[in-house]
């Protein structure tokens, strides 16, 4: 079986838009795939974090991803990155195969340079490199993510390839996994920014464990545009568009009947209905999350457990990376 591989960040409680774009997509793959799956704490770090906070934000992502479905039968393994000492080791060989003029490209790194322009850390502008490691160390074929990471697997691809070209083929070179609807949910007050957890306005994203009434308020207050048609037009009407593909994926239905079934019908009554279809579709996931976060004893055995299989899992390629490499052997 083939291997797949992604992981988030602890920097808040996943919103909707890491559910549509990846979290989804994690879970279907995993039954096909063996799913190795991380809470990217490591990457977190390149933004400041107050250490109670993300102490908890760690568990409760670990909850939320547990929550969401993925197929442990066929195999699937969830861990904190941190824990697995083999991607910080892989990292540092790779930073050998990866050029500053290809990281100087990358379009988040020059977005977070922008957002946290008092903190423009070296972890920022390698993060890549250890995002290329969590992958290429699993030799994962599929990886699920949003389109806004895509630039970065395209990178790991690179990577492997220039590894391969001087050491034979050691690395599975990964392609991104992105669906067609909801790689990119906007920000609900502002449709022209990508939806994203760290969000300082709580409006503008509904997150993976709000309740109903939170939803549907925030769904009420989502920013629409002019005219009063529930029509599908990103340019023109960015923020319908983005309510219509929120409702189509909660709902199971196409671009065309969403439109279909509210021709006619004012934004008012279509906003309330988005938020009872994102509300039915994240409220297992959310019940199922608050009783792992409300058991920390069973979250902390689940982890270590789990961790100790990826650890297991990620041994191997190191090692041959290493013994490729020349380094001298253990
Ligand atoms: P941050 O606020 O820290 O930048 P984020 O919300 O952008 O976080 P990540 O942890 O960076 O989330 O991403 C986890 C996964 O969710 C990635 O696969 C990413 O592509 C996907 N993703 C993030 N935001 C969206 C979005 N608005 N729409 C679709 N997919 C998304
Ligand atoms: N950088 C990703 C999170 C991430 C990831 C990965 C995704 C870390 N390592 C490996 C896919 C594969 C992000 O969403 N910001």
């Amino acid at each position: 079986m083939k291997t797949c591989f992604s992981a988030i960040q602890p920097t808040g409680i996943p919103t909707l838009g890491n559910y549509l774009g990846a979290l989804r997509n994690w879970v279907n793959l995993s039954r096909e795939y063996t799913g190795i799956f991380s809470i990217a704490d490591l990457h977190a770090i390149t933004v400041r974090q107050d250490p109670g906070d993300f102490r908890r934000r760690v568990r409760a992502v670990y909850a939320i991803c547990m929550a969401s479905g993925l197929d442990f039968k066929n195999g699937a393994v969830l861990f904190p990155q941190s824990q697995v000492a083999a991607h910080t080791e892989l990292t540092w060989i790779l930073s050998c195969f990866t050029m500053y003029g290809e990281l100087s490209r990358m379009t988040q790194f020059k977005d977070k340079s922008l957002k946290n322009s008092d903190n423009i850390n070296s972890g920022l502008f390698t993060y890549p490199i250890l995002m290329a490691s969590d992958i290429l160390l699993y030799g994962a074929a599929a990886v699920p993510v949003g389109s806004d990471q895509k630039q970065h697997v395209e990178l790991t691809r690179d990577i492997a390839v220039r590894f391969n070209g001087v050491y034979g083929d050691v690395f599975v070179l990964p392609e991104p996994f992105i669906p067609d609807m909801g790689a990119r949910v906007m920000n609900l007050q502002d449709p022209k920014r990508k939806m994203e957890k760290s969000d300082p306005n709580p409006n503008g994203y509904i997150s993976m464990l709000d309740d109903r009434e939170a939803i549907i308020k925030k769904c009420k207050r989502a920013v629409t545009d002019s005219g009063g048609e529930v029509r599908y037009d990103e340019k023109l009407k960015p923020g319908i568009s983005n309510l219509m593909t929120i409702y189509s994926l909660c709902a199971g239905k196409s671009l065309e009947e969403t439109e279909r079934e509210f021709s006619g019908q004012n934004y008012g009554t279509f906003k309330t209905a988005v938020g009872e279809a994102v509300n039915t579709a994240l409220a297992p996931i959310r019940d199922c999350a608050n009783e792992y976060i409300g058991n920390p004893a069973h979250l902390d055995k689940l982890m270590n457990e789990q961790t100790r299989r990826a650890t297991e899992l990620a041994a191997p390629m190191l090692k041959q990376v290493k013994n490729a490499m020349g380094f001298v052997a253990d």
